[in-house]
């Protein structure tokens, strides 16, 4: 039977070769990431696991997320991390070396492998047609284990591509008007495929940027084929020898086709407050512009800054716009370098800042009080910018370039001439050099001490699921909460994410100040909330935080993937309720769950007051073993 891209490499992993769509699966992976904000507690609960030695083919831990280094907290986690590594056989990459994405792309990612990494931007490595999946630490953690990943056969949409993309039109412009077609909902459950005559004029760092920002359409990975492109991408990198060809079969069958013409599109730009409110930048002519921020893993490779640095190229950008500028790693930083490509961009006005995730995820570089923030990241959640009442837009790097320029959005009509796309040199400037290779010999490795600090905190086990709950509504949350919302980041809270007793006074913060206070009194309850609940980060602290509070239910109309997840493996249960039943039930509310009764897929009643509601559960019976032991390392431990 003809098979797609993602069916090959998924029944290449397991041990079945017949899966449907919906069910559930155990993928065998090649390789796992971590970043430093997930990755202390996911070695935390490797530790908890009890292995000696990580038992995939590549795992590497990155330092990325938090790099400022205030106070002891921030380079005792990095400590953690380098000595974490060099005792369990992983590959580490210091801080500032560069983004875990674009790294992982240049250095690591391989066509027909699979990868699952503790960050939600992880398929960006579908660049190269690598089977990338964003999953919480304690799956990465199993994974390391030598454990298969356990997923939902994903639906397989094709995005066929047609035509070449003109003018300033740019890759980031392909994304985001899939977000405006799809919605930050439209992606759940399936894996985007791209194909078509459109893709042999897409380089590899322009498909990076569409499968990065697939995360945003909630979708398990996005991937390309591997063909000439990807050849020419791993020859610069000096890994030709990585490069095996692959596509889908003629004939393949897919769940959805859509088509994309790409000599149709425009700029265009996401507004505040979700990546999927996209309208052309023409339409925001003359909205002024306090601060552009250009990097993240989304869009910080060679192509994307060469391309800023040929069109500010002796201009200037207007006095009171920030123009900040983060390469996505030092081998960019070096290329940019070799071609005098920083001096242009320097002169026009260019911060320039450290390899690293920086205002991305709020460490420094937030906007002024309601300032407009113009950025080439991908998210753009109410208050993650570190300033609760800026408004962030979502461009590709040459409008935000072209904002700077101008101080405010303008009409595309009026820029003139595009700089010609930038090609990757036959060979690349490697870097290879500065990561920290694991010790060939077991005994150095096993004589290595894992050094800690005083706030990282081992995890405290958590109890087994009652029978019987009757629990309060501790919150009542709309449609889209983010996992933001739920456990904010920025440079003070993130410096907490190796400490859950510290780092859960924070939960829901920004959203409701009393709902910890709610908790502490409660003892235990539930959080009630609409649609696509914990879309965005795979943080885990936002289900482990919660936990720790005593949540043990969160009843929703739907779910995020990877949320979902987490809040299984933390023990929580996660219950689907319909439209009715979300209106009637209110805060304060108490509901009685005989969770004795719950049986894999079986809906339930609750009841709640003189009331009963219907619920659906959809947890397998792995899934309900699971949050019976109180989570998986429980399950694991037993
Ligand atoms: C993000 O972009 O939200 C993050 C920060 O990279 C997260 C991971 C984290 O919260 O540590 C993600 O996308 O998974
Ligand atoms: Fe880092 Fe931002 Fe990418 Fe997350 S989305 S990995 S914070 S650059």
């Amino acid at each position: 039977m003809p098979r797609t891209l993602t069916e090959k490499i998924i029944f290449a992993h397991l041990e079945q070769d017949r899966a449907e769509a919906g069910q559930e699966i155990d993928l065998a992976i090649d390789q796992t990431l971590t970043q430093d904000a997930t990755g202390t507690m996911a070695y935390l609960q490797w530790e908890a696991i009890g292995l000696d030695e990580v038992q995939t083919e590549l795992s590497v831990s990155y330092i990325d997320h938090n790099t400022l280094q205030m106070g002891f907290r921030n380079p005792d986690d990095h400590r953690y991390l380098r000595t974490t590594a060099a005792r369990y056989g992983l590959v580490f990459s210091p801080p500032g070396t560069g983004i875990c994405h674009q790294l992982h792309l240049e250095n690591f990612a391989r066509p027909g492998k699979t990868l699952i990494g503790s960050d939600s931007h992880t398929p960006t490595a579908g660049g190269v047609g690598c089977l990338a999946i964003g999953a919480g630490g304690l799956s990465v953690a199993m994974a390391m284990a030598g454990q298969p990943y356990k997923m939902t056969m994903p639906r397989v949409f094709r995005i066929w591509l047609e035509g070449s993309l003109q003018g300033f039109a740019s890759a980031k412009d392909i994304i985001l008007h899939l977000l405006g077609e799809l919605s930050v909902k439209g992606g759940v459950g399936a894996v985007m495929e791209y194909a078509g005559p459109g893709l042999a004029s897409l380089t590899v760092p322009e498909r990076a940027t569409i499968t990065n920002m697939g995360a945003e359409l909630g979708a398990t990975t996005s991937i390309f084929p591997a063909d000439e492109q990807t050849r020419l991408f791993l020859r610069s990198m000096g890994r030709e020898a990585d490069y095996v060809s692959l596509c889908a079969d003629n004939g393949a069958c897919y769940a959805r086709e859509i088509r994309i013409d790409l000599s149709q599109l425009e700029p265009l730009a996401a507004c505040p407050h979700m990546p999927d409110k996209v309208v052309p930048v023409r339409e925001l002519d003359g909205l002024q512009v306090d601060q552009v921020a250009i990097g993240s893993c989304t869009n910080s490779s060679y192509s994307d800054l060469k391309a800023v640095a040929e069109l500010v190229r002796g201009k200037k950008a207007v006095g009171g716009c920030d123009f900040l500028l983060s390469p996505g790693s030092k081998q960019v930083m070096k290329m940019l370098m070799d071609e005098n490509l920083l001096a242009p961009m320097l002169d026009a006005g260019v911060r320039l800042l450290e390899s690293s995730c920086g205002p991305c995820i709020g460490m420094g570089g937030s906007p002024c009080s309601g300032g407009i923030s113009v950025r080439t990241f991908n998210r753009n959640f109410e208050g993650r910018s570190g300033t609760l009442d800026a408004n962030v837009y979502l461009v590709s790097p040459l409008t935000a370039a072209m904002c700077a320029l101008r101080g405010k959005f303008t009409n595309p009509a009026t820029w003139g001439e595009a700089p010609r796309k930038a090609i990757l040199p036959e060979k690349a400037p490697s870097i290879r050099d500065l990561f920290v290779f694991p010790a060939a010999d077991a005994c150095a490795r096993n004589c290595t001490e894992v050094l800690r600090g005083p706030n990282i905190v081992p995890l405290s086990p958590f109890d087994p699921l009652p029978d019987h709950l009757e629990l309060p509504v501790l919150l009542k949350v709309a449609d889209n909460i983010t996992t933001d919302h739920i456990m904010p980041a920025g440079a003070e809270i993130t410096a907490l994410r190796s400490n859950i007793p510290a780092i859960s006074r924070h939960v829901f913060s920004r959203v409701d100040s009393q709902f910890v206070t709610r908790c502490d009194e409660a003892k235990a309850g539930i959080i009630l909330a609409g649609e696509n609940y914990g879309q965005g980060s795979s943080r885990e602290h936002a289900a482990l935080a919660p936990r720790h509070l005593g949540i043990r239910i969160v009843l929703a109309r739907s779910f995020a993937r990877i949320h979902r997840a987490n809040l299984v493996n933390f023990g929580i249960l996660p219950l689907l309720l319909d439209e009715k039943a979300y209106t009637a039930l209110q805060l304060g509310d108490i509901v009685d769950i005989d969770t004795s009764q719950l049986q894999p897929t079986q809906d339930l009643t609750v009841r709640c007051g003189t009331n009963y509601f219907a619920v659906r559960n959809d947890l397998s019976a792995y899934e309900l073993d699971v949050i019976r032991a109180g989570g998986l390392l429980n399950t694991v431990r037993k």
